[in-house]
């Protein structure tokens, strides 16, 4: 027989979304319980984004996550935009009235929630196997998994969450979805090196041979990107290339250069635009990546992500405080208009600094001129500006 027991709110996944709904619930008197099917070790330890919108800074400080955030992470005032061989940079602060953007590695929020969590007694349940949630149109939909030592549960729930990323297990119980869907006919080989950033922000590059980002994770670490095929192997891609075409693509005819040092890391990852709309069923909510994915061009992920939980927080919150369905109910369409913001802008950033392979001259001279236009116009680069740091930032009511 399984473990019986219940709870408010049943969360399946520990990436961000989850961990940080679960943080939110907490702070507003709701019980959850976080269902994840990897090991915490490999949920903090997962490479992914790097860039936090000012607004989601003020939602960790808001909330308690601020500490090692301010301590450790790096606030940027703009970044470089690199075309034809020539840098142009944007200035956030001057262009928004004072937006930023700070480098702040998702495993490093991930290690934050998770310790946040676990001090104030939350539960998180690793390395789960067998994760299920049932009966979402009920009232009391089930939530069922079996625990790290092989004993089954089953968790009845007033809501669930589906916070479990784009492979997940709840997307596909929402019947009648409508899916809108791009796959880039590229994608990014991504390296951590033991190398001092030679740049202070980020450098977004258009090549002749293709896209290069330069970024960072720590004064000593770089993370660094090139747009390769979308079948890359990546045993094509010794060190030694790795560090050429990145000299190469980011080159600017003078005496600067990429600093190199030990990779320590080397992954490829395919570029995707996916919106899948609702994003409720029933009793069943889903957040971040479970419903949509953008490229990661416009280093909206992460930002999307916390933006849908905080909505989601604010709506079971007047939920279970005050009975009210009014949130929950506009939730779905609520996170949507973000999300195709955020859809419209990360296409755009990819499309204008990605050379697709089919590309003809025609396209290539619209991109250069957009990339033109955005370095010489200041109010196309307020545009640009106003969606990287972060338009329309959501609040959590406290
Ligand atoms: P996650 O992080 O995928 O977490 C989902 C969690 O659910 C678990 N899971 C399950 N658990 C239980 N049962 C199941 N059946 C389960 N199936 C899955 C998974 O193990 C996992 O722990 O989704 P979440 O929380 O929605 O967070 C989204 C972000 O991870 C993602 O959007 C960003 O990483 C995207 N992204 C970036 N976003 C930014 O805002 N700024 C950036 O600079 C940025 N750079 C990036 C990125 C993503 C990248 N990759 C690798 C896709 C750079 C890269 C290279
Ligand atoms: C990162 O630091 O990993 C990063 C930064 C900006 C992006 C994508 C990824 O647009």
């Amino acid at each position: 027989m399984p473990v019986a027991s219940r709870t408010q709110v049943g969360i399946v996944g520990a990436g961000p979304a989850g961990l940080l709904l679960s943080h939110l619930l907490a702070l507003a008197g709701v019980d959850s319980v976080v269902v994840e099917n990897r090991s915490r070790a490999y949920c903090e330890a997962r490479q992914r984004a790097g860039l936090l919108e000012a607004g989601t800074v003020e939602l960790l400080r808001s909330v308690g996550l601020g500490e090692r955030l301010d301590a450790e992470g790096l606030e940027h005032d703009g970044i470089y935009l690199q075309f034809l061989g020539e840098r142009h940079h944007l200035d956030f602060r001057a262009l928004t009235g004072g937006r930023w953007v700070t480098v702040y590695a998702q495993t490093e929020i991930v290690k934050d929630l998770i310790a946040a969590r676990l001090a104030a007694g939350g539960a998180i349940e690793f390395s789960c196997t067998d994760v299920a949630v049932s009966d979402v149109t009920s009232d009391q939909p089930l939530l069922s998994y079996v625990d790290s030592s092989g004993v089954a549960h089953e968790v009845t729930c007033d809501v669930i969450a589906g916070c479990d990323g784009f492979h997940g297990v709840c997307r596909p119980l929402i019947p009648g979805l409508t899916i809108s869907e791009r796959n880039y006919p590229y994608a990014w080989l991504g390296i951590l090196a033991n190398a001092a950033p030679s740049t202070d922000e980020l450098i977004y590059s258009r090549h002749a041979d293709g896209f290069a980002l330069y970024s960072m994770r720590s004064p000593e670490v770089s993370r660094l990107y090139l747009q390769v095929a979308p079948d890359e192997p990546l045993d094509q891609w010794p060190d030694e290339r790795i560090w050429a075409e990145l000299q190469k693509r980011f080159a600017t005819g003078g005496a600067w250069s990429v600093s190199e040092g030990e990779i320590t890391d080397k992954s490829v990852t395919a570029m995707r635009s996916f919106v899948a709309a609702p994003m409720r069923h029933g009793r069943l909510f889903l957040a971040g990546d479970a419903a949509h994915i953008v490229p990661p061009t416009g280093a909206k992920g992460l930002n999307l992500a916390l933006s849908d939980v905080v909505l989601l927080a604010n709506a079971l919150r007047a939920l279970f405080k005050d009975g009210s369905w009014e949130l929950a109910d506009a939730y779905s369409g609520t996170c949507l208009q973000r999300v195709w913001r955020c859809t419209h802008f990360s296409w755009w950033m990819t499309s204008m600094l990605h050379v697709a392979p089919d590309a003809d001259a025609f396209e290539s001279q619209l991109m250069l001129s957009q990339l033109g236009y955005v370095t010489s116009s200041r109010a196309a680069a307020q545009s640009l500006a106003e969606n990287y740091t972060g338009y329309q930032p959501v609040r959590f009511e406290l």
